[in-house]
């Protein structure tokens, strides 16, 4: 009696013809626990689940996911554009070839859904395999709403062989999504919170020992390990002895990059945002929001727990140590201890390099099929965003690109182009930093090959942010990168990434460089670069496109653009969305 209720919610979820798949992601805001702590928090999850149900494609399928708002109404804040309940979600990776329609960013692709809502994205993945994820791209909703993407192709056939985990690290907080907006969009902003827990496949244990979230907000007291018969413990990953598995590690952070390892076993990373690349085996991964890795992992030791482990990198004047920890259990024929919730962690616990170095290992990195030749072009533009943060004339602190805030436009880009209520961008030479100043926008066209040069800086003497800058509807080649500031007669030329991989996260790492940082011996007291990427985007996808500090926060404080990608190719003949 009870399986057909079940049967039938399957059959709606994952309802499958032949060469299309349809998916439901029903949001709602559901109260959760997921680190076991004192604090129950009301937020937004896809499908009652933390993280969200996986969905999986094969490569040239078309795909339809249905997403619908079953959120009440907004009750209004008083700090404009926070506690929104309007939902929109994004496919992020997904290159949405001829589907920008379906990218799922307020009023660039489609009107935000609003509660009682629903939008259909309709698109086909192709020329793209791998590991994805979706999200939210409202507020900080993101937070919660998540799950993974997986492309299955012809090409990764050979991988299958493998057993598989997928593994989402995410941060939680104990702050309610409409005080956090209010803090981040509001005049009392000072600095972003850390999250109270760092969640591996929406759970951990909750551990006083970290800093506390907003300032003067009191942390609740820890609930004791086993009290909680609702607690599910750690994640555990179970593994045969003996194997070769794939870990899909995917990073649904919104503030922290994240450290990531397994105690006594070492990681192959194969994959990195859907690119395979040539083998390469690491003690541990920095895994900035946005970005997945695919990493082999050999089960060769003694049949036991191993600690997962993460920390935080690149946490300026904050402890690294995280308590985002899960169980990587080798399989015996003990079924008790199979199946009772883990309060308890292994002694040993994967380790971590104390010390932060710029670029890590991603200049070792090579794609495993040879790179592409389009990285010893020659650029047609060279385009520098340059990021600062400083407070309005009201109070509020917001990051400008090249001295502009983002804000949503009040109708979706794209629509207006659509029927043609939009005039043309300028031509390449009449735009000044490559901004079109009447749109609001970036001009690409057709074909081009442009470099953006992603400038960080800070005040000398202020801590140096790093910046996990996000492209949709494209994968970029990083090619170069650099300390302090860059200038185009001194560094126009440098190409110091000997085999660049098509990703679509690049971390903007800090990276000083001291010469800069003061004038005759004493502190300068304006913005100076400290550390720059060079990425390069082929102009091959006409749409209107996100460009972003994939630091939540940050985004919602103004540090994204919108490529207007070849308005003109864009069809005239888009469904009603
Ligand atoms: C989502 O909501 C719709 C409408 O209520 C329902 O028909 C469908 O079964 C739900 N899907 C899931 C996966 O819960
Ligand atoms: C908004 O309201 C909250 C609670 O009602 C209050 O704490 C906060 O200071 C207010 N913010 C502004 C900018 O008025
Ligand atoms: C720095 O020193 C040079 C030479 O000593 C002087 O000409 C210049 O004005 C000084 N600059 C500032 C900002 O003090
Ligand atoms: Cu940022």
């Amino acid at each position: 009696m009870l399986l057909l209720p079940i049967l039938v919610s399957l059959i709606a979820a994952f309802n499958c013809v032949a060469g299309l798949k349809r998916f439901d992601l029903n949001i709602t805001i559901d109260e959760i626990n997921p680190d076991c702590s004192n604090y129950n928090g009301k937020m937004l999850l896809a499908n009652h689940q933390l993280p969200g149900p996986t969905i999986a494609v094969e490569e040239g399928e078309r795909v339809q996911i249905t997403v619908r708002n079953f959120l009440p109404p907004t009750q209004l804040s008083n700090v404009t554009g926070a506690g929104s309940n309007d939902v929109a979600v994004h496919f992020h990776g997904i290159r949405q070839y001829g589907s920008s329609h379906a990218d799922g960013v307020p009023f660039l692709t489609q009107h935000p859904i609003p509660p009682g809502g629903e939008f259909t994205h309709d698109f086909y993945v192709v020329n793209q395999a791998g590991t994805y994820f979706y999200h939210a791209h409202v507020g900080l909703s993101e937070q919660t709403l998540f799950g993974p993407f997986i492309i299955h192709s012809r090409e990764e056939k050979q991988l299958e062989k493998y057993p598989e985990h997928i593994i989402s690290l995410s941060e939680w907080w104990h702050v309610s999504r409409t005080a956090f907006e209010e803090y981040v969009l509001g005049p009392e902003f000072k600095f972003i919170p850390e999250a109270h827990s760092i969640l591996i496949n929406g759970r951990t244990l909750y551990n006083t020992d970290q800093p506390s979230a907003i300032p003067s907000a009191s942390s609740p007291q820890k609930k004791s390990e086993d009290a909680g018969t609702d607690c599910a413990g750690y994640t555990v990953f179970e593994v045969d002895r003996g194997k070769t598995y794939r870990l899909r590690i995917i990073g649904a952070s919104t503030f922290r990059t994240i450290g990531f390892g397994i105690a006594h076993h070492d990681l192959t990373i194969i994959e990195v945002d859907g690119e395979l690349v040539k083998p390469y085996t690491v003690s541990f991964l920095e895994v900035s929001p946005g970005q997945r890795f695919s990493v082999l992992v050999h089960t060769f030791h003694l049949p036991r727990d191993y600690t997962i482990g993460t920390d935080r990198r690149w946490a300026e004047d904050v402890s690294q140590i995280s308590n985002g920890m899960a169980i990587l259990r080798y399989k015996t024929n003990d079924n008790t201890y199979n199946t009772k919730p883990v309060f308890k962690l292994p002694v040993n616990r994967p380790s971590f390099p104390l010390i932060n170095s710029p670029h890590w290992i991603w200049s070792n990195l090579e794609p495993l099929y040879g790179t592409d030749p389009i990285v010893n072009r020659l650029p047609s533009r060279t385009v520098k965003l340059r990021g600062t943060d400083s407070k309005t004339s009201t109070g509020e602190t917001r990051w400008f690109i090249n001295d502009v805030a983002f804000m949503e436009p009040k109708r979706p880009i794209l629509m207006d182009i659509v029927q043609n209520k939009r005039r043309s961008p300028l031509s390449a030479s009449a735009l000044a930093n490559g901004y079109d100043p009447y749109l609001g926008t970036y001009p690409l066209y057709h074909y081009e090959i442009v470099d953006f040069v992603l400038q960080s800086t800070h005040i000398p003497g202020e801590p140096c942010r790093s910046h996990p800058w996000h492209t949709h509807g494209h994968s970029h080649w990083e090619i170069a990168h650099g300390s302090g500031e860059y200038d185009e007669s001194k560094h126009g030329n440098i190409r110091n990434i000997p085999h660049p991989i098509q990703k679509d996260v690049t971390l903007v790492y800090p990276n000083i460089d001291f010469q800069d940082e003061t004038l005759n011996g004493t502190l300068r007291t304006g913005f100076v670069g400290c550390g720059w990427s060079k990425i390069r985007i082929l102009a091959d996808n006409p749409g209107i496109w996100a460009m972003h500090c994939h630091n939540a926060p940050h985004m919602l404080m103004g540090m994204m653009i919108a490529l207007e990608e070849s308005p003109e190719l864009i069809s005239r003949h888009l469904s009603s969305q």
